[in-house]
């Protein structure tokens, strides 16, 4: 039996947290034969819930479950971890703009990333969820002086599979045909949706579908998806988040297929212009744990546009923190 990883879920109580800890109890994201330990952060007022969550986790007696703490101290929730999911952070509402939300959410992330720093494993791999994820990813990574930034990345991978799966509907393939459709920046209506490399069964989507209903009806589709969610269920997108969550650290702990890509926000070092210390999605290939930025891409006008403007917006979005990256 190998040693079971640690791996710490914040917002454990929640609507997302709830959905992905029972896939990482059945083994869907580090293999069916990885034991985990789950070490799960809540706030004060979400313990009780939490505690209900916990009931039902030990009554699905999961075999690979090897462990399950709670607890409303990050400090003893990223104790030696391997993997943490951040999840946990103040969802937006009606009365609060993009800027609110950051105000209120930034400061969370500054406590866990100081706590990442001073307990997790020194191969701790950090994936952000709570909005706005890339910020808060990058806010968490100041926090966390001794870890390494690449220690640090956000969740593009929903955006992402919300694209493969209308490509795949509008050709008639399964979503598992449709490879390198990646996202770009940030993870808000400004997400860049690159379908220029996509290709269907080998064949460039282009070819299949035409440009016109790719830049059309389709970018907007992607962009506007967790709103369409919304309004349908009178609830935010829970389980297909905790999904691409999973599938996002699986990718990081098992490397991406060869010809693959996978869309991962992760710091930038000013690849493809855009400034350095952003926590930008891009193309990558992942291989012993380590995100590779695929380089060399030819990026036409259109998409350079829609580049520039989520990159202006991820700083604009630094700069309303930068309180907290001192
Ligand atoms: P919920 O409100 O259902 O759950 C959030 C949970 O976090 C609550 O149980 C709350 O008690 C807990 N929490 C709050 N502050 C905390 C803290 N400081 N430490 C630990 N736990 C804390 O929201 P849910 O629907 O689960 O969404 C969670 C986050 O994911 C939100 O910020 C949401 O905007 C974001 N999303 C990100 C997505 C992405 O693609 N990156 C897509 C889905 C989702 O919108």
């Amino acid at each position: 039996m190998k040693t079971p990883l640690k791996v710490a879920v914040t917002g454990a109580a929640g609507n997302i947290g709830y959905a992905t800890l029972f896939r990482l109890a059945s083994g869907d994201c580090f293999g069916k034969d990885q034991p985990v330990i789950l070490q799960l952060l809540e706030i004060p007022a979400g313990m009780k819930a939490l505690e209900g969550v916990v009931m039902e986790l030990f009554d699905s007696a999961f075999p690979l479950l090897a462990g399950v703490e709670t607890t409303d101290d990050p400090n003893r929730a990223f104790a030696g971890v391997d993997y943490a999911f951040l999840i946990g952070s103040r969802p937006r509402t009606k009365d609060m703009d993009r800027a609110d939300l950051i105000k209120v959410n930034g400061p969370i992330f500054t406590a866990q990333g100081k706590a990442l720093n001073d307990h997790a494993s020194r191969g701790v791999k950090v994936c952000v969820v709570g909005n706005p994820c890339n910020t808060n990813a990058l806010i968490a990574m100041h926090a966390a002086k001794d870890l390494p930034r690449s220690a640090f990345s956000a969740m593009t991978r929903l955006d992402q599979n919300r694209a493969v799966a209308q490509l795949a509907a509008k050709v008639g393939a399964g979503a598992g045909d449709v490879s390198r459709m990646v996202i770009w920046g940030n993870h808000s209506d400004t997400m860049v949706p690159d379908f220029s490399n996509a290709t269907v069964g080998g064949v460039p989507v282009i070819e299949k579908v035409g440009r016109d209903w790719l830049i059309g009806d389709f970018v907007q589709t992607v962009a506007t998806r967790g709103k369409a969610i919304i309004n349908a269920r009178g609830a935010s997108s829970a389980a297909s988040a905790a999904s691409a969550a999973i599938d996002h650290v699986a990718t990081w702990h098992f490397g991406t297929k060869p010809g693959e890509w996978a869309s991962m926000a992760i710091p930038s070092s000013g690849e493809y212009g855009v400034p350095a210390g952003l926590i930008f999605s891009y193309p990558v290939t992942v291989s012993g744990g380590a995100a590779h930025i695929v380089e060399g891409l030819s990026v036409d006008a259109w998409t350079q546009g829609k580049i520039d403007a989520t990159t202006q917006e991820l700083l604009a979005e630094r700069a309303a923190v930068a309180d907290l990256l001192a």
